[in-house]
């Protein structure tokens, strides 16, 4: 998915958007809560957390987990026209995959054990319908085809909740000179929440797309988007996908 030469070209394209200045034409106002969010469109790229087969598919380790995978299914076509508006404006897109090596050194016993009694039925490393769960490589831990990453892409493999910890995330931010970004994925509360808050603790300006992730508890999503705008975007902002795009298109 990537090589150096990718990286050098990269780091070339990230030069160049770093020379322009940020103005007002490329910093339009997102409708956000609690109180707008401005994007600065050479600054920003969207991160698609974790859409992958093994969480939004019937046998992975969502449904291992106990959990009525269905219930994610609706993000995805609102979600893949969030990328077409990042990719049609030159904006990164970057994709996280969380998953092990195939011999689990990177799955901790603390981590590999956990799952409700009577109810987690397989475990990270067993061998489900849709391969090995959670492991490199397997069919279960591809990204869903709707939203597959395009040539080029940063895709960016995490044997965390967080998409910081043990991964090459920031550098690879930091190489495209990105100091805001857009959430979206799934779950809403382990996942995507874990890294809003790493990366709001790096420095990062952060936003969340409320139409863009879901829970496998509604209740959990609802109060989650409440506990990251609260105390005056004590994490980040959330916004709707339609309100991101319409600001989008005005930035432009
Ligand atoms: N179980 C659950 O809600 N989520 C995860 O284990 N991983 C992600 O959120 N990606």
């Amino acid at each position: 998915m990537h090589n150096k030469m990718d990286h050098a070209i990269e780091i070339t394209a990230s030069l160049k958007r770093l020379d322009e200045p940020t103005t007002k034409a490329n910093m339009p106002t997102v409708s956000a809560q609690p109180f707008p969010f401005d994007l600065p469109r050479l600054r920003t790229a969207l991160v698609v957390i974790d859409m992958q087969r093994d969480f939004v598919e019937p046998g992975g380790f969502g449904a291992a987990l106990g959990n009525n995978v269905g219930l994610l299914t609706p993000i995805i076509p609102i979600l893949a026209q969030l990328m077409a508006a990042f990719r049609f404006h030159g904006l990164p897109v970057i994709h996280t995959r969380e998953g092990h090596k195939p011999d689990l050194s990177d799955c901790p016993p603390a981590k590999r054990n956990r799952g409700e009694a009577g109810k987690s039925v397989l475990k990270i490393g067993d061998q489900g319908p849709m391969g090995r769960i959670l492991i490199h490589g397997e069919p279960g831990h591809q990204i869903i085809p709707e939203l597959a990453p395009l040539p080029g892409e940063i895709v960016i493999d995490k044997p965390g909740k967080g998409s910081f910890y043990n991964t090459p995330l920031q550098d690879r931010l930091s190489s495209l000179g990105i100091t805001h970004l857009v959430f979206t994925g799934v779950t809403t509360e382990v996942c995507v929440q874990t890294t809003m808050r790493e990366a709001n603790d790096r420095g990062y300006t952060c936003l969340l797309v409320e139409d863009c992730t879901e829970s496998y508890f509604p209740e959990f999503k609802k109060v989650t988007l409440n506990m990251i705008r609260a105390q005056g975007a004590i994490v980040g902002w959330t916004c709707t996908s339609h309100d991101l795009i319409t600001a989008l298109a005005e930035g432009s």
